[in-house]
């Protein structure tokens, strides 16, 4: 037996861990790591079993190839990768670099290197058919930036707030960051925030985890947020709340805004968002009291109705209130491993990326610039694939991800992914977009890699100036014929003659480097280097010079364009929305559950002994459940304007009355009548890709879906579809 420290990257919490792994290099056993400085020996469930993760009989050990009638054989991973490159210089040489496509899902971010060396390779073939799962996720930040501006220097951070408002999103389940709330150990930094005086608002249409910390819980209505952030913004400009010199200093439309909202009064938001008006007070207060602070948002947001201008409204409490970083003050998180950036007290102005570069041919939509590069609408990506064409896509490369299953409309997409010439999955496990994959490729498991944590080279993201490195600590199974994800796309570029380039400089091509080379090369330039960094195996918070915010740049002119033509207009037809009456009489919204993350579920073989649920319920409140006639585990199908599914039921006294609080990942595929019980249900076949997506980024509908919830009866027979 041996002991080995390590970090976990199964979500971005990137938790410290101690394996023991034993005298077949197996891991035995995992724990919290006390002396990681960020989670202090925080893990959840999905980390202490990861061992089983790396062992479970279903992973994927060689590269497999599908035959003509579907099934699979295994392929000498040379060769796949051979055949792999000649069918995609074919059909580049045949229908130029827009035809192969990647997405990059879940499974690729927390793995460091694939992150820069895919991009690499799609610019190495010229192919801006880049997908990620960010536009079927929370791209309407990217929108809210490219639309409103935003700050140079970020926000205040989470260390000196005195107030926090988050929409849509549970941190303590998720670990999502949001605006900057603790995204290691959360309940730790949520119960110490609290401690030392901080104001919590959650507005959740659920009393989640999170929300029992708040001073203030909002149980919105679901897709009432734009309707609650433009009350608050309306209350707070009416009593002269706002930072009046940040604004008379950075804002364009400050008086457009206070006529847009104008009509939010407390009334109207109770009947938009069923949130009363005490309560809408009671926020506003919290909110403007300060006077240090945040609003943010995740997917509870991101998914919902109308995404674009409700996240645009919530920044827009930031920037009514001046919430970010101002000249002299410090950076939590300088860059530690990578240069510096210079941060300024200035608004970086409005880019709106989707109106230049390349775009789709379906609805002429463009792209959005991450940290990534610029990447297309995976809202729109089925549609893209099935047009035919010039410029129709034909091949597509899925570095750890599930599109079959993450991206709305099923149907269609499951359609889209069959009618591809080639189909590659970089993936572990065999899920629904792999089965119909024609090659997939298995990668080595984070244990048996280097790694950097997800948030490498991001400023933003860590709440001071943190880093940490993993070595690999065990080996792949004996016999197993497994890559590196990022080798796959250094291998295929050398085999069609192209040369990857990483921070602007050439990749060696003649030999391929090692894992830790590539992370070397990344690491460049900053303070610490990756030796320095070696000899702290528990990661470590660097006590580097301090970064202050600099002074804007001479003659800088950039302002917050608070209420642009297009958000004024959506935020218009929000409003008839909204105020429609519906014939569906439930509200579908998205969740996350605590052991899986997304259709992955690490631990899936040991779920079943240990009493986990083998499915996604559908939470409903108990009244509810009384009202259908329903208890717990009776199935129902939850019917849509885009079809249907039979869920089960599970009763949840949190969840707001006319809400059904589902994950999505679940169910077999479309072709697969597995039970509910067994696989769980895809919420994605009753959601549409047709209608209501955003107009600048196809995000669809994924939260507040109208639903009509019929008891199924015994069910008996009844497929996870009909
Ligand atoms: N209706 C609805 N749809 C949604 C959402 C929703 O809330 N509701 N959420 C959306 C969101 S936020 C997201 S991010 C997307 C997720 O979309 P995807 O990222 O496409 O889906 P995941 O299920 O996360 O797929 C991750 C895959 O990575 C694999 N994997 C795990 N570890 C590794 C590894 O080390 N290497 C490689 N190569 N693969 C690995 C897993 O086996 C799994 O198949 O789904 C979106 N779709
Ligand atoms: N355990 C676990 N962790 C995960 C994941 C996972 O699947 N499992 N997935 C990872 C991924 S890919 C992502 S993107 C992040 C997401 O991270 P989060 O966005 O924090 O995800 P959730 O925990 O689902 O929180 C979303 C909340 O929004 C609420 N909500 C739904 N509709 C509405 C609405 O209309 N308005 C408001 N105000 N709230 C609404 C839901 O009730 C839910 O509590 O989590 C990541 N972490
Ligand atoms: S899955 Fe996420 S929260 Fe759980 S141990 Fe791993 S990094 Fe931490
Ligand atoms: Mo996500």
């Amino acid at each position: 037996m041996r002991t080995a420290i390590s970090f976990c990257r199964i979500c971005s919490g990137n938790c410290g861990t101690l394996l023991t792994i034993d005298e077949d290099d197996r891991i035995a056993s995992i724990r919290g790591d006390r002396e990681h400085p960020l989670s202090q020996g925080y893990a959840c469930s999905k980390g202490l079993e990861a061992g089983e993760m790396h062992r479970r009989p279903d992973r994927l050990l060689h590269p497999l190839k599908r035959g003509r009638d579907g099934s699979f054989e295994r392929i000498d991973p040379d060769r796949a990768l051979d055949e792999i490159a000649a069918r995609m210089e074919a059909i580049i040489e045949r229908d130029g670099p827009v035809a192969v496509a990647s997405f990059f899902g879940t499974g690729g971010y927390n793995n460091a290197a694939v992150t820069e060396v895919l991009p690499a390779f799609m610019r190495a073939i010229e192919s801006p058919s880049f997908f990620s799962a960010v536009t079927i996720d929370q791209s309407c930040m990217l929108v809210t930036a490219a639309r409103m501006g935003a700050w140079h220097a970020g926000r205040q951070p989470w260390s000196t707030a005195d107030v926090w408002m988050l929409f849509g999103t549970n941190p303590l389940v998720s670990l999502a960051a949001s605006g900057g709330a603790p995204a290691f150990n959360p309940s730790k930094g949520f119960r110490e925030a609290r401690e030392r005086g901080l104001k919590l608002v959650v507005v959740d249409p659920r009393r989640t985890e999170t929300a029992r910390y708040a001073d203030l819980h909002l149980q919105i209505r679901p897709g009432g947020d734009a309707a609650l952030a433009a009350g608050l913004l309306r209350m707070l400009l009416a009593r002269g709340l706002e930072d009046r010199a940040f604004c008379d200093a950075h804002i364009h439309g400050l008086e457009r805004l206070r006529a847009g909202v104008e009509r939010f009064t407390p009334e109207h938001v109770e009947r938009l968002a069923g949130i009363p008006a005490r309560e809408l007070e009671a926020a506003a207060e919290l909110f403007a009291a300060g006077p240090r602070g945040c609003a943010g948002a995740a997917t509870g947001v991101s998914m919902s109705p109308f995404s674009n201008v409700t996240h645009h409204l919530i920044e827009c409490l930031n920037v009514v209130c001046g919430r970010y970083l101002r000249e002299g003050e410090a950076i939590a998180d300088p860059l530690v491993l990578t240069p510096r950036e210079e941060r300024r007290a200035e608004v970086v102005p409005p880019s709106r990326t989707w109106e230049t570069g390349h775009k789709l041919r379906v609805r002429e939509l463009g792209g959005l610039q991450s940290q990534m590069g610029h990447e297309m609408p995976s809202g729109a990506l089925a549609d893209e694939i099935l047009l035919p064409g010039e410029g129709q896509i034909r091949a597509l490369i899925v570095q750890g991800g599930n599109p079959a299953t993450a991206i709305p409309d099923q149907r269609k997409i499951t359609k889209a992914l069959a009618s591809l010439e080639l189909l590659v999955s970089v993936e572990p496990f065999m899920g629904v977009t792999a089965r119909m994959s024609h090659y997939v490729l298995p990668p080595t498991l984070m244990y048996e890699r280097a790694d950097f944590p997800l948030w490498f080279g991001l400023s933003r993201r860590q709440p001071c100036a943190f880093a940490n490195y993993a070595e690999p600590v065990v080996a792949p199974p004996p016999g197993a014929q497994v890559l590196d994800d990022w080798y796959v796309y250094w291998a295929l570029a050398k085999r069609m003659g192209r040369t990857l380039e990483i921070a602007g400089e050439p990749l060696e091509m003649d030999a391929a480097p090692s894992t830790e080379d590539v992370l070397r090369r990344m690491a460049r330039g900053g303070e610490i280097s990756v030796d320095d960094l070696r000899r702290h195996p528990h990661g470590r918070v660097f006590d580097v010079e301090p970064q202050l915010v600099q002074p804007a740049a001479r003659g800088h002119a950039g302002r917050f364009d608070v209420l642009p033509d297009d958000v004024a207009d959506e935020l218009a037809a929000y409003e008839a929305a909204a105020g429609t009456p519906s014939p569906f009489g439930h509200r579908l919204t998205v969740r996350r559950m605590r052991h899986a993350i997304n259709s992955y579920r690490p631990q899936a073989e040991a779920s079943t002994s240990r009493g986990r649920r083998t499915y996604n319920p559908a939470y409903m409140s108990p009244e509810d459940l009384a009202a259908l006639g329903l208890v717990d585990g009776d199935r129902v199908r939850l019917v849509s304007d885009a079809g249907e599914i039979v869920a089960v039921v599970a009763a949840d006294p949190g969840v707001r009355p006319g809400v059904v609080s589902m994950a999505h990942g679940w169910g077999a595929g479309p072709e697969d009548d597995r039970a509910a019980e067994e696989a769980g249900s895809c919420t994605n076949l009753i959601i549409s890709t047709d209608r209501d997506c955003e107009a600048v980024n196809a995000m669809p509908r994924m939260s507040a879906v109208p639903v009509t919830v019929v008891p199924a009866g015994d069910g008996s027979a009844l497929g996870n579809f009909s």
